[in-house]
């Protein structure tokens, strides 16, 4: 399996995230992709391989024109303002307020935001952009020489949607890959989400399309981020309607339940027929992950990897959230390897 990542990833390092009401080192670091590599080299993969440069035709269909407007001027407009520390929104438009974008960085910041604890630094929207470009890059190899591949994201997307950045995602790097994919020929792609939060961009992107069925495991939104989306009776909408299908499960969750649910979520992609399959991957169900609450051990990771296998579609793994950062690595190559059963 090919692994696509891109050095370019190093341009997102904003230094404060607001958690806990006070300002921490961002819990989404570079280090994380290092301890990746690693792990994948250690493993025996082969060396990564750069991004072919992005097509944005993909990311147009995904994103508002005004979202990428915003994302490719946001930081020289907090800039030109003098403000001196890393732009974060402060201002939300709440019920009952305009829905409507303010010409000032303040209000714009929190026009695009769903959340206010994700800077946005000078290198950001390069970094979101190369990110973008390894999921599009991994797609497109998906093929007769290739049944799988691994996008090395970071920034991670799944939160990311027609126009919303926050939870540490700018671009929504599996939605992006997905509509790759259907601009090649492909006429239906499941979305398997298994990081511990809820894709509310992934759901969001795709809610009202039936050519994209997204499917999703993770924490009770009544717990977990991001708290105001993920229940199990979102559905979809329109011809979308039944194309939606979340699982979120309580805190403490081990495996012997989480297994069940992807028992069940693999028996709904393989009812859907898709023509390939999108994991979004983030290995933040982890027992130790600091920002979590499902119990899956190591080993786990190497299950599922396996029984994701027996979809025996071509499948794409994009890298999403996990934070206990020195296993991140075995973790996600836990995962791979079960798939691969190497
Ligand atoms: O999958 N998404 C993540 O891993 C990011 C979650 C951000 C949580 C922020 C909570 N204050
Ligand atoms: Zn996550």
């Amino acid at each position: 399996m090919k692994t696509i990542a891109s050095t370019d990833h190093q341009l997102h390092f904003p230094k404060g995230e607001l958690s806990g009401g006070e300002f921490v080192r961002p819990y989404e670091c570079p280090e994380r992709w290092d301890y990746i590599v690693k792990a994948l080299a250690e493993g025996g993969f082969s060396a990564p391989l750069a991004p072919d440069e992005l097509d944005m035709s993909a990311v147009r269909q995904i994103h508002s024109g005004d979202y990428l407007h915003f994302l490719n001027t946001a930081w020289d407009q907090w800039e030109a303002e003098g403000f001196n520390g890393e732009a974060l929104p402060t201002v939300i438009p709440a019920r009952r307020m305009q829905q409507r974008e303010p010409s000032h960085i303040d209000g714009r910041l929190g026009y695009f935001a769903m959340a206010i604890e994700t800077a946005i630094t000078s290198g950001t929207y390069a970094a979101a952009k190369s990110s973008a470009a390894c999921a599009q890059t991994a797609a497109r190899l998906l093929g007769p020489a290739d049944s799988s591949a691994f996008a090395l994201c970071r920034p991670p997307g799944h939160h990311a949607g027609i126009d919303l950045y926050g939870g540490y995602c700018f671009l929504n790097n599996a939605a992006i890959a997905a509509q790759t994919l259907l601009d090649q020929g492909a006429s239906k792609i499941a979305i398997l989400d298994v990081d511990f939060h809820h894709g509310n961009g992934t759901q969001d992107i795709f809610y009202e399309r039936n050519d994209v069925l997204f499917v999703s495991l993770h924490g009770d939104p009544q717990h977990a981020f991001p708290h105001f989306l993920g229940y199990a009776d979102e559905v979809g909408k329109g011809i979308g309607e039944g194309y939606n299908i979340n699982y979120p499960m309580l805190p403490g969750t081990p495996y012997s339940i989480w297994g069940d649910a992807l028992t069940d979520a693999l028996d709904q992609v393989n009812r859907y027929l898709p023509d390939a399959v999108i994991i979004s991957l983030g290995v933040d169900t982890f027992e130790e992950d600091p920002i979590s609450f499902f119990k899956l051990t190591s080993e786990d990771f190497t299950r599922y990897g396996q029984a994701i296998s027996a979809l025996d579609l071509p499948t794409l793994f994009v890298m999403e959230g996990g934070y206990a950062v020195e296993e991140i690595g075995i973790n996600t190559r836990n995962v791979l390897s079960g798939f691969l059963n190497k």
